[in-house]
């Protein structure tokens, strides 16, 4: 039987199985019966298997932007089971501009949702040992921003367990954020956030659903990154979470999103 512990389950072969399967998933525009059908996973080995997905796209030519934090709300946690967030890792080619265009087609359930990001402007550190400290991500930001993320899942039925979601890089599909302010003088805290898709309202939310603080869920990111062996970098985004449920994006929408005190950001599918 495999060892278990922080590596997980799965061999290195079942871990670049897996990672090709979801990642040639995602290219063809199909879906696939979620991993845990067919294998054990846990969520260690699931992590390895969301690492070699994205050396896929690096190797490819794409480059690491950030990550992405899931399971921010205690609602999405409670309905998971699970006590701790998860993250993702987003690249460059997810990256759209203010007011750009977003290619859905490819995507098997495209949703957008609202969010706060982040700026990392030095290496904040903050492993599991040293947790960072309000003063430390104070000193470690650039900036903070209005964005948006759209997740898609690969998995048919758009169903799945942790260890699926967290091999699937967390959903993770596209981002774009607004102009970045500093990050000093502003509280993250409570900022009512709007999601309009063409014009009409269609999710209303607050700052405080991610963790009760944004800024906790970017404690989380640079834990999480660093027990990973892949630190938080200088100019990489984090995206701390949404701030209200994720809300269909079919082509042809245009969607909005603004934070009271960060100003817009826009994008639209096609
Ligand atoms: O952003 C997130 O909460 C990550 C997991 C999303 C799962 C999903 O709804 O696809």
């Amino acid at each position: 039987t495999a060892e278990q512990g922080r590596e997980g389950t799965a061999a290195d072969e079942e871990v670049a199985r897996l990672a090709a399967r979801l990642d040639e998933a995602a290219l063809a525009g199909r879906t696939v019966p979620r991993l845990t059908d067919a294998v054990r996973l846990d969520v260690p080995a699931a992590y390895r298997v969301q690492r070699a997905l994205v050396e896929r796209r690096l190797a490819r030519g794409e480059r690491l932007a950030g990550v992405k934090m899931g399971f921010t709300s205690r609602a999405k946690m409670a309905q998971m089971g699970v006590d701790d967030v998860i993250y993702g890792l987003l690249t460059d080619a997810m990256a759209v501009e203010d007011g750009g265009t977003l290619d859905v087609s490819a995507l098997a359930h495209p949703r957008i949702e609202p969010e706060v990001a982040f700026l990392i402007g030095t290496p904040p550190g903050g492993g599991p040992s040293s947790p960072l400290s309000p003063a430390d991500v104070e000193r470690a930001l650039a900036g903070v921003a209005v964005a948006w993320e759209v997740l898609d899942s690969r998995y048919d039925g758009f169903s799945f367990t942790l260890p699926d979601v967290v091999a699937d890089n967390a959903s993770a599909a596209a981002f774009g954020v607004g102009r970045w302010l500093p990050a000093d003088g502003l509280d993250p805290r409570t900022l009512g956030m709007v999601l309009e898709l063409d014009g009409r309202t269609a999710a209303v939310g607050s700052s405080a659903a991610v963790l009760g603080d944004p800024v906790r869920s970017l404690i989380a990111a640079a834990r999480l990154a660093e027990e990973a062996g892949t630190p938080l970098l200088p100019g990489q985004v984090v995206l701390a979470g949404a701030a209200t449920a994720a809300v269909a994006l079919p082509p042809g929408t245009h969607a909005r999103v603004t934070a009271a005190g960060l100003g817009r950001v826009e994008v639209t599918a096609r």
